[in-house]
This record gives structure tokens, sequence and C-alpha cells, in this order.
């Protein structure tokens, strides 16, 4: 086992990932329906691995041994035997930094998984495809498959019941359009439902959850077009769309899920009153209460200024399509 260092940036979805399949597996994390995002240059993960007498994680500085650590494990775990590792896998140290210029309530599954994923495979000198490593990060976290790959990435649903055909393509590179996404932080807490147990509940209980899966494909294809003929008007209609229609779908479960507060909502509708003033941002919320604006990068220091002024809003960051995650050696003083 090599002592290795990762890097993996974080992404958007711009039409979203909600649901996992039935049916199929659970340790697989197949959804239920495919995404498509833009991976983000100022969101990012960087993960060392490194061989230890025992296992320990540290996130940001700090020792984790709840059920977080647990996940970390079960990835390394799954990287030894893809990587054909023989017998138990080796005991490991993971040390872990989120390089957020905002540490509050901001995603950090996806380029958590990406890096952890690409520092194993170096660490455990697997031969695997970009595609591979992408299947085995969605294993992890379903977003995380998407950050393997820079720039823009479609995550496929797939139909096969071995999850083979459930696979992230780059369908343009980070240089194909220069669009940015400002990150609008509402608050400093943490969102008070994960997602994955949102997903659930939504699955079981909402009414809308039938319409939510069965519309995603359409929305992807317009996505897709739009993007590759750099058409934002066409591109922000499906973007707002698939996130309203995610959250009416939230909304809708028993009992609800709301994660916006009221300065999500005085954001979105300072989004919608710039673009009526001829300043175009299109709006998209995760599973958390900050708003997502995707516009052109050009637009994006007006749109931060206005956005910066919404009461209640305590910082905006501006982010760009960034890069494939990679792996290489650990420089020799941080081993
Ligand atoms: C997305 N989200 O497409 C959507 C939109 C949140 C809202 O992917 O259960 O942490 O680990 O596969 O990837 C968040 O879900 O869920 C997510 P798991 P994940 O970005």
């Amino acid at each position: 086992m090599k002592p290795v260092r990762a890097t993996a940036c974080s992404n958007i979805a711009l039409v979203k990932y909600w649901g996992k399949r039935t049916g199929v597996p659970a340790e697989l994390n197949l959804p239920a329906v495919g995404s498509l995002s833009m991976t983000l240059d100022a969101l990012r993960t960087e993960t060392e691995l490194c061989p230890a007498s025992a296992d320990a994680f540290w996130l940001d500085g700090q020792l984790v041994a709840d059920e977080q650590a647990t996940k970390v494990w079960r990835h390394l775990d799954r990287m030894w035997s893809a990587a054909g590792g023989k017998g138990s896998r080796p005991r490991a140290e993971v040390r872990s930094v989120n390089h957020f210029p905002t540490a509050a309530g901001l995603a950090s599954s996806a380029s958590g998984f990406a890096a952890l994923t690409m520092a194993a495979a170096g660490a455990f000198e697997a031969d695997l495809s970009a595609q591979a490593l992408s299947s085995l990060a969605r294993q992890g976290s379903g977003s995380a498959a998407r950050s393997i790959f820079g720039g823009f990435v479609r995550l496929d649903r797939g139909e096969a019941a071995d999850g083979s055909d459930c696979r992230a393509r780059p369908i343009a590179g980070a240089d194909h359009w220069p669009l940015a996404l400002l990150v609008v932080q509402t608050t400093a807490g943490r969102k008070p439902l994960g997602s994955t147990s949102g997903m659930e509940q939504c699955r079981e209980t909402s009414p809308y959850y039938p319409a939510w899966v069965g519309t995603s494909e359409a929305d992807l294809d317009a996505a897709e077009s739009a993007l590759l003929a750099r058409d934002l008007l066409a591109l922000g209609r499906v973007v707002e769309h698939s996130c309203f229609k995610m959250h009416a779908c939230m909304m809708a479960t028993d009992p609800p899920i709301l994660y916006w507060n009221p300065t999500t909502v005085a954001a979105v509708q300072a989004v919608w009153q710039a673009r009526a003033e001829g300043e175009p941002g299109f709006v998209t919320i995760d599973a958390g209460p900050h708003v997502k604006v995707l516009c052109e990068r050009a637009r994006a220091e007006a749109l931060r200024e206005r956005l910066a002024a919404v009461p209640g809003v305590r910082d905006v960051l501006v982010a760009t399509p960034g890069p494939d995650a990679t792996v290489g050696p650990l420089p020799e003083a941080s081993a």
C-alpha cells in the first residue's frame, strides 16, 4: 500500500438525483433517476491515505469515529476488493480536508467519496478505468459518481439489474462554456434531514414521486442539448423545473420535508427579479437551505452583489467548472 494524496471537486446537479432504485442490491446504491451536473472548482476535498497500525479517519483535523467513519471503512473494503486485494484490507489512516470557502451546510459527500475512491485506487495500485472508479464512488455516495469527472457530467440511471449501465460520462469539458455558479449561503446550521433518508421518505409517501421519476429523463435530454448548444435560457428553464419538481415531491411527503428558510425564498425571488430586469440567472436548491445560481461568468459579479445584499444572506461564493479528480504520491514531508 502506497501513501497517496487525492483531490476531487464537489458538483452541483443541474438536473437532480433524488431517489434510489428498488428491487436491486442496496449496496449498489443505484439511483431511480439520472442526473446532470457541473463540477465546481471552488469546493474541493483533499484526502491523504497512508498505511497505519489501526484504521483512523480524520476529517478537517478532527478524529471521527461515528457512522461517517464506518462508511469510510466500508468504502475502503470495497476498493480493496475492486483492486483485487487478497486477504484482509491493510489498516489505513485517512486524512480528509474540505477546502470549502464557507464551511457550513455545503455538500461534501460528493467530493469526499470521489477523493476517497481516487486515493484508495492509488494506494491499492488498482488498475481501474475512470468509468469503474465512478461506479465505485457511486456506491459510497450517489453524487460522488459525477465528481470523478471535471466539467459537465451526465449520470445515466441504467436498467440492468447489476447496475452495469448506470454510468457517469463527461458530456463537455470545463472550458466548454464560461458559466459560473453562485453559492448563496442562507444559514450557518447543518441541514436537519440527511439526503438518504429524505429520498426514502419521498419514495414511500410522496404521491408525486412517480411523476418525479417519470419526467426526469426528458429533463436530462433537454439539459444535455441546451448545454451542448450553450443555450442558457433553455438550460436554465430545465434547471429550475428539475429543482422545483424535486422540492415539490419532498414537500408532499408525510410528514413533509421542507429544506428552505425565509432567506432561501428571498434569494430565489431576488434572482427572478434580476432576471426580469435583464440579468439572467437560474436557481437550484439541494437538500438544504442554500440557493445556487447558474449564470454566465461575465454576469457573476453583478449577480453576486445583488444576492449579497439580500437580508439574511451570509455569504456568496462564485464557483466555475472544475477539473477531474486526481491522485498522486504523497509528498515525502507529509508521509
Ligand atoms: C444531487 N442530491 O443530484 C441531489 C440533489 C441532493 C439533492 O445527490 O444517498 O449524498 O449518498 O447516494 O449523493 C445528495 O445525495 O446521496 C444528492 P446518497 P447523496 O446532487
